[in-house]
């Protein structure tokens, strides 16, 4: 029972990209997911392939054509979720990886040119999402991203170890600080803390530097987090 992605797309090249490689790779050779690359120009009617179309109303730049994406999804669709990468859409959180990790698949619609006809999006039950706020080139790289973080997720894919301390530590609060060997790097001493071998010491510096760096960096994820310090602040934030 493998991760099925299918990706819809004017630049199948672009896939697996970094996928193909590291972690997301290994598991893409053993099965733990697959991907089937769809070229929307293949459904074009013309002899040019035409994908795209001027605007109604005017304007500047090219809308894909709702026929063109309908009969692209209409080729690949069995009830997996269907998202299409669009900086109108909401901003993707480890909720959603999550939960569309725990199901039998995915089907990404990646757009090119100004958008996708609105009533193709809509017939189509695609769910709208965005990678964060700024401009890229096209969708392909932000499918990437949703699908590279989805992919470690996939059963089989991290190894037991890792996977159990993805699930106790949630998203809730930013990293300490790491550190290896050696202890004077040109001057710059590890924090004694961490060479006391006193563990209790070591966890607790180890809170406060994780709450200390949210606090100061994600107000956000700080606010969200809903709770003061469980500790005393003994490592201000750098
Ligand atoms: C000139 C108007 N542009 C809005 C800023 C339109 C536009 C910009 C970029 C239309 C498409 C794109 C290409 N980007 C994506 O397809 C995209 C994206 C992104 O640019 N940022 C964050 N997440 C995503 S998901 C897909």
């Amino acid at each position: 029972m493998s991760f099925r992605v299918s990706v819809l797309t004017l630049f199948p090249e672009m896939f697996p990209g970094p996928l193909g490689m590291s972690l997301a790779g290994r598991a893409l050779e053993r099965g733990n997911w697959s991907l089937e690359l769809v070229n929307l120009r293949d459904f074009a009617g013309d002899r040019h392939r035409t994908v795209d179309d001027t605007p109604f109303g005017g304007g500047a730049g090219m809308v894909m054509r709702p026929d063109i994406v309908a009969a692209a999804l209409a080729s690949v669709d069995d009830g997996r979720r269907r998202v299409f990468l669009t900086p109108r859409g909401r901003r993707l959180t480890q909720a959603d990886v999550r939960g569309f990790a725990a199901g039998p698949g995915i089907v990404l619609l990646c757009g090119r040119y100004e958008g996708v006809d609105q009533r193709a999006i809509e017939a189509g039950g695609w769910d709208e999402i965005s990678i964060g706020d700024y401009v890229l080139s096209g969708g392909e790289l932000a499918g990437q991203v949703l699908l590279d973080a989805c992919v470690r997720l996939l059963p089989g894919v991290m190894g037991a170890a890792a996977s159990a301390v993805e699930e106790s530590f949630s998203a809730d609060l930013l990293e300490y600080p790491h550190y290896t060997r050696p202890a004077d790097w040109d001057g710059r001493r590890v924090p004694d803390v961490l060479l006391s071998g006193n563990h209790a010491a070591i966890a607790a510096w180890r809170q406060a530097e994780a709450e200390n760096t949210t606090r100061s960096r994600r107000p956000d994820l700080w606010a969200g987090v809903g709770k003061t310090s469980s500790v005393a602040n003994p490592a201000p934030a750098p």
